[in-house]
């Protein structure tokens, strides 16, 4: 991998962050380029212990302006790109979905008509499950490579485009590509909307956590540090052109994971409040990850370890969450690229 160079978009977000530090410590030879827009999403403050090591460059750049990304492919000639930059969460998706299409779509596909004029060596589009829908709660279900298509949220909708047109630049142009969906991912610099950094941060400053509908719905957790492990071999070892679901067996209900978090910081119950439930709610999701197993994947935490990791890290980094909910991160100023 010497003199390598790989592309990561969204390194400043939750899961390209983790990866981007993943990928500077491990391989400190290959060159990793950070390529973020630093939306409200973006946070470079994360990167403050890998921000001087050689290997790491950060680019602000916006992954829909082909002016700048298709020039910066010729210039740069990456060998890999691993993409991640997208909108990500399903709320703002339904009070503002243009901005889903736009990124997530329209971003997918500038990135792949750069890569198309480099010869790169393989392109990762970082999905999720949730382009698969919902499944019901009988236990046995789960969400296979070959599912069919049918998200339920222009977030969802908005990614399962983004797989169709990564899909096609392989068979129309020979681009070689790996697709992963991942399911519900965990841990540290995970941004505070989100359901389990957002039930931290309430209940360590005691307040309300806001649980949708009756708090039954399950998602399928994984610790993001096994999501980088998952997404590096895939790189390295992924079969031109496949599809790979990525989780760990550990569903839960939403009311479980919130319980869990109050009882381990020793909280009252009483701060659970049941609210409105979020439009097109999707019941469940639960991954069968057989295909990336049989690459040699397995994960190292499993819910118990991962979540004690995750609010041990919460509590030791309280100046990075509360930051985040001052907004005070955005100071934190860089300038655009330019070539
Ligand atoms: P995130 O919202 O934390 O980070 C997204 C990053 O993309 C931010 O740094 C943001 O600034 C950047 N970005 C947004 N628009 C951009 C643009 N136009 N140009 C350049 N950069 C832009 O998201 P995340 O939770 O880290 O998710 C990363 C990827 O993984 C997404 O593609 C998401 O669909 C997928 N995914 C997430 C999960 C999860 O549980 N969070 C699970 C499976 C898959
Ligand atoms: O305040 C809340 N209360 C609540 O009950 C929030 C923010 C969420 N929820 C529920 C909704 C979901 O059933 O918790 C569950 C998890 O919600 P989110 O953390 O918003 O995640 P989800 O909608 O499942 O999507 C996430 O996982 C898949 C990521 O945001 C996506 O980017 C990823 O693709």
């Amino acid at each position: 991998m010497a003199n390598t160079k790989i592309l990561v978009t969204g390194g400043a977000g939750f899961i390209g962050g983790n990866f981007v530090q993943y990928m500077v410590n491990k391989y400190p030879s290959v060159e990793v380029y950070n390529l973020d827009l630093l939306t409200y999403a973006g946070d470079l403050t994360k990167h403050r212990e890998i921000e001087n090591k050689g290997n790491y460059h950060f680019i602000k750049a916006d992954i829909t302006d082909r002016e700048t990304i298709i020039p910066l492919f010729e210039k740069e000639l990456f060998d890999y790109v691993v993409h991640f930059a997208a909108e990500s969460h399903v709320d703002r998706s339904i009070t503002d979905p243009e901005v889903f299409v736009r990124t997530n779509v329209l971003g997918t596909q500038v990135l792949l008509d750069a890569s198309k004029k480099i010869g790169l060596k393989k392109f990762v589009h970082v999905s999720t499950d949730e382009v698969y829908g919902e499944l019901d709660f009988d236990p046995t279900t789960f969400f296979t490579e070959t599912t069919p298509l049918q998200p339920n949220s222009p977030y969802s909708a908005s990614k399962a485009s983004s797989d169709m047109i990564v899909r096609a630049y392989h068979k129309t142009f020979g681009l070689p590509i790996n697709i992963t969906r991942c399911s519900n991912n965990y841990g540290p610099f995970h941004f505070p909307e989100k359901l389990i950094p957002l039930t931290i941060s309430r209940v360590l400053n005691e307040e309300k956590v806001p649980v949708y509908g009756d708090g039954g719905n399950i998602r399928d957790w994984l610790h993001v540090l096994d999501h980088c492990a998952a997404i590096d071999l895939v790189l390295h070892e992924g079969i031109n052109g496949e599809v790979y679901n990525v989780g760990g067996h550990n569903e839960r209900t939403n009311l479980e994971v919130v319980k869990t978090i109050i009882k381990t910081l020793g909280k009252s119950e009483e701060l659970i409040e049941f609210v409105k439930d979020r439009l097109g709610h999707d019941k469940r999701y639960a991954i069968d990850p057989t295909k990336l197993e049989q690459l040699g994947w397995k994960p190292t935490y499993t819910f118990e370890s991962g979540i004690a990791q995750t609010i041990d890290w919460y509590l030791d980094n309280k100046w990075w969450w509360e930051q985040i909910i001052s907004g005070e991160y955005q100071k934190y100023f860089v300038k655009q690229y330019s070539l």
